[in-house]
């Protein structure tokens, strides 16, 4: 995928650029898939607040526990310039961060790249009247497109963090190669602090993907109801139930859009017809479960070494500093 320049919140605001070329590959090969990015419009990203509350949906709350624990001291072990976050959404979580580098430092410039720009502008204007002292800049766009953005701009010292486990999305080799581009927009001192879901029985898991007011639901439905405006669509949402599975052999959760009866879509944008029969499902997202020692080697291999790992009272959530 050929990377599109950042959008800089500040000087001007514009809905990110897709050329959907992944859509057409991705629903048209057996089984179709879709890219999670494509849960993150207005909407979605919404949906996806929702879901942080939902008392079945553990990661979030138990991810904001360790890092209201412990930001004081990642504040002091890294007292970095710059903190730059991959997938801020609200930047809710974020906060406990924000709070102990405001304490700590001088000039701290915060970072927040989101692929949803609604929420990104709304959070942004929060953020800087919350910490006047810090200086907020929202970047709109991909992961693909922040990670060369950030490689080119380098200012000063920097934590890069990515949390709430979204690292799961990908799988083994995507997860390779976005830690190969992780550690190439850090200079040598630079920290990079990942959170990521933790491996734990299957019910637990099936639950935080299946919350009984049907949130999650909506979530993955919501994917049809952004690809309609997006690339104009007709899919029927109707036609599709949300599914979520654990694979226990490749530790992952698996959501599908399964099809209850055989049809055509259209998507006039993107020139696509595409055929789909009753029974056949898109999986449109991945979610792996990983194991602390594990992450910590391939961290490692890509030369970010771990300097200390949290967790919470049960094991259910990791947080990883490392420096390279
Ligand atoms: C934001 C990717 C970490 O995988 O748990 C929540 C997204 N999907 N419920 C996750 C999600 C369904 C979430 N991540």
């Amino acid at each position: 995928m050929i990377a599109q320049p950042l959008t800089v919140l500040d000087h001007h605001y514009q809905e990110l650029k897709d050329d959907g070329k992944d859509v057409i590959k991705g629903l048209s090969q057996t089984p179709k898939t879709l890219s999670p990015k494509y849960f993150y419009d207005d909407p979605g990203s919404l949906l996806f607040e929702k879901i942080c509350e939902l008392p079945e949906y553990y990661p979030t709350r138990t991810e904001a526990w360790i890092l209201n624990q412990y930001a004081d001291e990642i504040a002091a072990i890294t007292n970095c310039c710059e903190l730059i976050e991959l997938g801020s959404g609200s930047s809710t979580k974020t906060q406990a961060l924000l709070t102990a580098y405001q304490k700590i430092a001088d000039s701290c410039r915060y970072l927040p790249i989101d692929v949803s720009g609604g929420i990104l502008k709304t959070s942004v204007l929060q953020l800087q009247e919350k910490y006047p002292d810090i200086n907020i800049h929202g970047l709109l766009g991909t992961y693909e497109q922040a990670l060369v953005h950030l490689e080119s701009n380098y200012l000063q010292s920097r934590m890069l963090f990515f949390l709430g486990s979204s690292l799961g999305n990908f799988n083994p080799e995507e997860c390779d190669s976005f830690l190969t581009q992780v550690a190439r927009t850090l200079q040598p001192g630079d920290f990079f602090l990942l959170g990521i879901d933790l491996q734990k029985p299957k019910d637990i898991l099936e639950a935080a993907y299946n919350d009984s007011q049907g949130v999650t639901a909506a979530f993955n439905l919501n994917m049809l109801s952004h690809l309609n405006w997006r690339f104009q669509g007709d899919f029927d949402i109707s036609l599709f139930k949300h599914q979520a599975i654990y694979n226990g052999v490749d530790n992952r959760i698996e959501m599908h859009l399964h099809c209850q009866r055989s049809h055509w879509v259209n998507l006039a944008a993107l020139d696509l017809k595409v055929s789909f029969e009753a029974g056949e499902s898109i999986l449109t997202e991945i979610s792996r479960k990983f194991d602390l020692a594990t992450m910590e080697k391939q961290l490692q291999s890509k030369g970010l070494n771990t300097v200390k790992t949290w967790t919470d009272g049960k094991g259910w959530f990791g947080l990883i500093l490392c420096q390279v």
